[in-house]
């Protein structure tokens, strides 16, 4: 018994020292008071088992890229420390957009709550359900300017530094609507 014990604190340290893998997750939302479901969303990605959030970006308005006849989308970034594996934090993901009762009426229309795996470490995974960095990330503005807030010595592989990429493209149409906490 006492020796079970042990080994239970042992696993239990370890347990917390792995929790390495730091992740940066966008946000965006333009239905059904997206500043409200951002911030519910925010304090979800601190309660996913295994992770931590470490911070969060200002909330920023954002004019929607894409169809235009849609309302501004409410955006922001958030940085993990997180055991999850790529997939199982996808998994997560998923199933807390599905519990803010997703709607997504047509590809690149309005949408409830969009949770995207922007960065994993400095990994490059090509999967069916996941690529990372995502695909997009490089040229939005609405992803780019809240990471540069948090992070700004940010790289993201194969593309180059948050700031040089930052510098050739357009952020006009970003307001901060909620400084970050
Ligand atoms: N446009 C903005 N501004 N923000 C988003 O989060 C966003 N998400 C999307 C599309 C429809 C491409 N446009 C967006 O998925």
């Amino acid at each position: 018994m006492s020796q079970n014990s042990t080994i239970d604190r042992t696993a239990s340290a370890s347990h917390t020292a792995s929790l390495n893998h730091t992740v940066y997750i966008g946000l965006g939302s333009n239905l059904e008071d997206p500043v409200q479901q951002l911030k519910t969303a925010l304090n979800e990605l601190d309660q996913l088992p295994r992770t931590k959030r470490i911070r969060a970006s200002s909330l920023y308005s954002s004019k929607p890229v894409g169809p235009q006849d849609q309302p501004d989308f409410v955006n922001a970034v958030a940085c993990l420390s997180t055991e999850l594996t790529p997939i199982e934090l996808l998994d997560a993901l998923q199933a807390l957009e599905q519990s803010h009762r997703r709607v997504r009426e047509r590809h690149w229309g309005p949408r409830t709550l969009d949770l995207d795996i922007l960065l994993y470490d400095e990994q490059i995974i090509e999967q069916p359900r996941l690529i990372i960095p995502h695909a997009f990330m490089h040229t939005r503005g609405f992803v780019l300017l809240p990471l540069a807030e948090i992070d700004a010595h940010l790289s993201i592989p194969n593309k180059g530094s948050i700031s040089d990429i930052l510098s050739n493209i357009a952020t006009d149409d970003l307001q901060i609507l909620t400084k970050s906490e």
